[in-house]
């Protein structure tokens, strides 16, 4: 098998080498998961958030490869093992997808736990996983479930408003659950798949607005993913969400950060007690369960459990002369 490395040309390649990658592909509640399990690019020993940046700098080519049309879609994420740094850990990983890279990945690492369990390198049990924000901790249940002890999480800032281009003011939460989130109160409509294109376009003006007015999270995190909320459609969960993930995809599940995100706010209202399920079902109908661990400084540790079905094991190859070896940019 070749190695993944290839010229870093995304337009034009003629000179692209064949390249080899060996990838599992799963969903977890519905939302897609590729693990590269071989051919993906060597980035050293060092932190975890060091080897994103090397992925970011000099693989780049291999994160679109993977990710873009035509070997991939906009909604997938991408998660590189490697090897930790911290011998209490299995493995290192780190999430990109269709824009870039990801802190830490809910869905991603309930897919990770399913993925490690049909190649046989893990059985039902508890085990670490190195992130570039954090370390989690997976409770592998049976082969499709997990329960996903993120990283702590917290509200940023409660009721900030944002002027947004023919939405008006729209106010809400910002909060962190590995990922930077804004949480809308309310939501411009029914939160249903026929309001797709709606829900994505406001959700996108949102995320715009925020960076055009300078609004971030702590140290100038930018604020990548939006979140709508409204009653769930089940009458047993508690509520229904919509999230925008950065590169413009809806998230199929209801999302492992945004609901870490959505838990923290619930904490910080006094509204939900520590240790109480939080169902939180997805645009699609799918569900996390979710709890959270109260911790120092008014943080939460959130722990969120899953179900992921590996559903494709695929090289993926790119030969040489092939004008879209690193997807189609637009
Ligand atoms: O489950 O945390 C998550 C997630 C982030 C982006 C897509 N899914």
């Amino acid at each position: 098998m070749r190695s993944g490395n290839s010229s870093a040309n995304g337009g034009l390649a003629g000179a692209v080498p064949v390249t080899e990658l060996r990838v599992i592909d799963s969903h977890t509640e519905g939302e897609p998961t590729r693990v590269v399990i071989e051919g993906g690019p060597e980035l050293g020993n060092g932190p975890l958030p060091e080897r994103l940046e090397r992925f970011a700098k000099d693989y780049d080519h291999l994160r679109r490869q993977i990710i873009l049309e035509p070997r991939g879609s906009d909604a997938l994420v991408g998660a590189l093992l490697c090897q930790p740094t911290r011998n209490d850990c299995v493995a290192g990983v780190v999430f990109f997808n269709n824009t870039g890279y990801l802190g830490m990945c809910g869905h991603g690492t309930i897919g990770v736990a399913a993925t490690l369990a049909y190649l046989g390198r893990i059985v039902p049990g508890t085990f670490k996983l190195e992130t570039p924000v954090g370390i989690v901790s997976v409770d592998l249940v049976d082969a499709n479930t997990a329960t996903v002890e993120n990283v702590l999480s917290y509200r940023h800032r409660k009721d900030v408003t944002v002027n947004v281009p023919e939405l008006g003011e729209i106010t809400g939460d910002i909060a962190w659950g590995g990922n930077w989130f804004f949480l809308v109160k309310g939501a411009p409509c029914p939160l249903t798949l026929e309001h797709e294109r709606k829900l994505t376009d406001a959700a996108l003006r949102i995320q715009s607005a925020l960076r055009d007015q300078g609004i971030t999270g702590a140290n100038n995190g930018d604020i990548d993913h939006i979140e709508f909320f409204a009653d769930a459609h089940a009458g047993d969960a508690d509520a229904r969400n919509f999230v925008l993930c950065p590169g413009g995809a809806y998230d199929r599940s209801p999302c492992g950060t945004g609901t870490s995100a959505k838990l923290a706010c619930l904490a910080a209202d006094g509204v939900l007690a520590p240790e109480t399920d939080w169902v939180q079902e997805s645009v699609i109908g799918s569900r996390f369960v979710a709890r959270y661990v109260a911790a120092e400084d008014g943080r939460i540790v959130p722990i969120v459990t899953g179900r992921a079905f590996v559903c494709g094991e695929t090289t993926l190859i790119c030969q040489t002369g092939d004008p879209f070896a690193n997807g189609i940019v637009p």
